[in-house]
């Protein structure tokens, strides 16, 4: 049988955000083993390496609310051309960040291929701001919204003609910190949501159970995970640069990859927010690592 081929592509960038560090993300997980564990599961494993990430000359203006647009958007069009490609290749991609802003070019290539894409956001945050309802002006909080079709043209505009995604394939797990402007769309927009109440409450595995029959229900022809580090409890992924308490554990987090990898729906991930800086020896990017053997298919016996 022919090995599944997967393609590793680093995209080091911190443009998303205002803490130095998280660019040295695809480095911490590769250090952490991220090649060898999956080579060890039995893939044909390419590590594309990293897209290039450069500081632009333009300089800040006081109206510009979004911060450092036009790198996120250099960054974004490189990503979302290069994932395109992999894809193409018929390889499987998986994403190490960077900052939550790279989302907005990984999905941007992947729903190039895809009609009907379902998407897993797991994260503390919900990432679903727009010019309008940000805090911030920190691009990290905005890609989900963006590859729904709102928020800034430009930043929409990387998909260039690829469908957005639809607001019924989405699913947001391990939900703590989320902006009233955010609360009021995912309200508004009906998005399917486990908050950490939910997942208190049910537990990860009728979480990651009620997922799967929802995507399944939707007829997704293809799901993305995009898994932000500080989803887990800080305990466990202290390298982040947004920790907020009260996260998902080590074995939830576990169970939730074990599942979704039985289910055999997962086509492309990507792994953000690790910041080697802000990190207890390396231990985020570990975890990192650990959870993508298990969404790749590591078992335990
Ligand atoms: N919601 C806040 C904002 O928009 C904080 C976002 C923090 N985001 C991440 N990504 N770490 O999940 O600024
Ligand atoms: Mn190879
Ligand atoms: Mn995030
Ligand atoms: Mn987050």
């Amino acid at each position: 049988m022919e090995k599944k081929k997967i393609s590793i592509i680093g995209v080091p960038s911190d443009y998303g955000q205002q803490r130095r560090g998280v660019d040295m993300g695809p480095s911490a997980m590769r250090y952490a083993g991220a090649i060898e564990r999956l080579e060890k599961l039995g893939y044909d494993v390419n590590d594309e390496g990293n897209v290039s990430v450069h500081k632009t000359k333009k300089t800040k203006s006081e109206e510009d609310k979004l911060l450092n647009l036009e790198e996120v958007l250099e960054v974004s069009e490189q990503l979302a051309e290069k994932v395109d490609e992999v894809i193409k290749q018929g390889r499987f991609p998986v994403i190490l960040g960077g900052d939550h802003s790279i989302s907005i070019g990984s999905i941007a290539g992947i729903r190039r291929h895809y009609k009907n894409l379902g998407v897993i956001w797991f994260d503390a945050h919900t990432d679903i701001n727009t010019p309008e309802t940000t805090p911030s002006g920190n691009i990290h909080g905005m890609p989900l919204a963006v590859n729904l079709g709102l928020g800034d043209e430009r930043l929409i505009n990387v998909a260039k003609d690829a469908p957005a995604v639809k607001f019924e394939n989405v699913v947001i797990i391990g939900a703590r910190s989320i902006d009233e402007g955010e609360k009021a769309l995912i309200k508004e927009k009906k998005i399917k949501i486990f908050t950490m109440h939910e997942i208190d409450r049910m537990g990860m595995s009728k979480v990651i159970e009620e997922t799967v029959a929802y995507l399944k229900a939707r007829q997704v022809d293809g799901v993305h995970i995009s898994i932000d580090l500080d989803a887990l409890d800080p305990i466990y992924t202290p390298g982040v640069g947004t920790p907020v308490p009260g996260g998902i554990t080590y074995r939830e987090s576990h169970l939730a990859m074990e599942m979704l990898e039985e289910a055999k729906i997962i086509t492309s991930c990507e792994f953000v927010e690790v910041n080697p800086i802000l990190d207890e020896r390396n231990k985020t990017a570990d975890t990192a690592v650990a959870l993508m053997g298990s969404l790749m298919g590591e078992k335990l016996v």
